[in-house]
């Protein structure tokens, strides 16, 4: 936490609210992830949530034991064609919600080990950068359903994080 926030009252209190201290004043937030549910033989599939840094950081990389490799993809127009291509990293302005979504940047979990069944989970782990490079986990274990739940539905996922 910076000197800067400490000053502020508001700080204050939000540091009071949570309860690990600096270190979780800003960890960055998943919710509503997703990913897809595969059949067999299918080799690859997305997953998708909103995060939030509160303080500001970078998605630089996934990995998950169900899957060989886990890349950052952005679709993108070429010419007439939606292709997906790989990206380094995600930017997350501190305090802005940024959603990975199927049309826009997503994480792509490739070479799969076996068929993502719906209704189950998939371990996934988060690589994130802070704004002094320092690089931090964020573990999650992420439903896997056949599509995106309703808007009112994925409110369900809010209250898992950062309760003890
Ligand atoms: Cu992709």
């Amino acid at each position: 936490m910076s000197i800067k926030t400490v000053s502020r009252t508001a700080g204050l209190v939000l540091a009071g609210l949570l309860c690990a201290g600096a270190a979780l004043a800003q960890a960055v937030r998943a919710e509503g992830a997703w990913a897809r549910a595969t059949v067999p033989g299918q080799q690859a599939t997305g997953a998708f949530m909103t995060l939030t840094a509160p303080a500001g950081a970078r998605l630089v990389g996934a990995s998950s034991p169900a899957a060989g490799v886990a890349e950052i993809h952005e679709m993108a127009m070429q010419g007439d064609v939606i292709r997906m291509r790989a990206l380094d990293a995600v930017a997350l302005p501190a305090g802005q919600a940024v959603e990975l979504r199927p049309s826009g940047r997503h994480l792509m979990l490739l070479d799969l080990k076996a068929p993502l069944k719906d209704g189950s989970t998939v371990p996934l782990t988060l690589r994130l950068q802070d704004a002094q490079g320092v690089e931090t986990r964020l573990e999650l274990q992420v439903p896997v359903r056949k599509a995106a739940a309703p808007a009112a539905a994925a409110g369900h996922d809010h209250d898992h994080d950062h309760k003890h």
